[in-house]
């Protein structure tokens, strides 16, 4: 049946949590009815086709371990979960397409497998090296369905700076989705992948606060930034999201130490993360195109700022400051 059953998971991330399954012992199924049909597959080592439906006798799923193919299961669904109560609680929309959509989510894909995607219908994910870590954490999962939010909206091309838009706008997101999970063993910060050891000695992926801190992305919008892999160019905007929520600064959130410094010497207060996504999506949602340039983002926020908050507004100056901070010029 399609009614919504409460399931127990356990996951490899995010410890024990709830998840929204269907069908009855002993075929439950994950399915969520409640968040459009999202649904997860096991794709068994395989690269193509839907995989087969994660059924379980008891709606107790997973046991935190990679070794038991539900665990994986288990992260991406309430992954796809955050992330659709996440659109919908706070930005009001309707699933990845706002059509009240679910997606398919495939795990175990390939042999070791290190990255996620989004295909434009559905999410996949690896077991990441050695089949041991799974690329399902929270951020990841949000990432990456953030690139279908964008591409049913600005549709922000994948070059240029606005791939480098595009990118970011998935770290913000993935962000805010991992905040807003409040998870407390896979707490919100300012770091993207930190739970998935992808560099094997436990440093995340990409830092907001200081981009330049993974080695080869950028703090600081030039004329050159467009020419960078989108996993670069997506620096300067990751780098305007800290400034603009937390402002400059050292700084200690959930235990994690942070410390932003503007491209050009101004030291100014964030407006918060909840106000800077806000902004953020209006912009992503209202103002931006395929080619859409951190100028146009620049004019694009500050516009959306004005629009919600009002010109005179500490919100309009905060996402203002903070892109001037990211050396984006008026
Ligand atoms: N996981 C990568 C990303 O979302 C896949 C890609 O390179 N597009 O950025
Ligand atoms: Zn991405
Ligand atoms: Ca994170």
């Amino acid at each position: 049946d399609d009614e919504v059953k409460t399931g127990t998971g356990k996951s490899m991330y995010a410890g024990t949590v709830t998840i929204g399954t269907s069908g009855s012992a002993p075929n439950f199924v994950m399915k969520d009815t409640s968040r459009g049909g999202n649904y997860t597959t096991d794709l068994n080592g395989g690269s193509s086709g839907a995989g087969t439906t994660f059924t379980d006798a008891d709606n107790i799923w997973g046991t935190g371990a990679a070794s038991n193919r539900q665990t994986a299961g288990v992260d991406a669904h309430y992954g796809s979960q955050l992330t659709w109560d996440y659109y919908k609680n706070v930005h009001g929309r309707n699933g990845i397409f706002n059509n009240g959509q679910g997606a398919r989510s495939r795990v175990h894909y390939g042999n070791a497998y290190v990255n996620a995607f989004w295909d434009g219908t559905q999410m996949t994910y690896g077991d990441g090296s050695g089949n041991t870590h799974p690329l399902t954490a929270i951020d990841v999962a949000g990432h990456e369905m953030s690139h279908g939010v964008t591409e049913a909206t600005a549709n922000l091309n994948y070059s240029g700076d606005a791939g480098g838009l595009n990118e970011a706008t998935s770290d913000i997101f993935g962000t805010m989705v991992e905040f807003y999970a409040n998870n407390a063993s896979d707490v919100g910060d300012y770091l993207i992948g930190e739970k998935i050891n992808i560099n094997g000695n436990g440093t995340p992926l990409r830092y907001m606060d200081k981009p330049s801190k993974d080695g080869r992305s950028k703090d600081c919008w030039t004329t050159s930034t467009g020419g960078l892999d989108p996993h670069y160019s997506s620096g300067p905007l990751n780098h305007w999201f800290y400034l603009a929520s937390e402002g400059t600064g050292a700084k200690t959130i959930n235990g994690v130490n942070y410390n932003s410094t503007s491209c050009n010497g101004t030291t100014f207060a964030g407006v918060g993360r909840d106000v800077a996504a806000k902004v953020w999506y209006r912009t992503l949602s209202t103002k931006l195109s395929s080619g859409s340039t951190y100028k146009d983002a620049r004019n694009g926020a500050i516009n959306s700022a004005k629009e919600l908050y009002g010109a005179g507004s500490a919100q309009c100056k905060g996402i203002q400051a903070a892109f001037s901070g990211i050396s984006v010029p008026a």
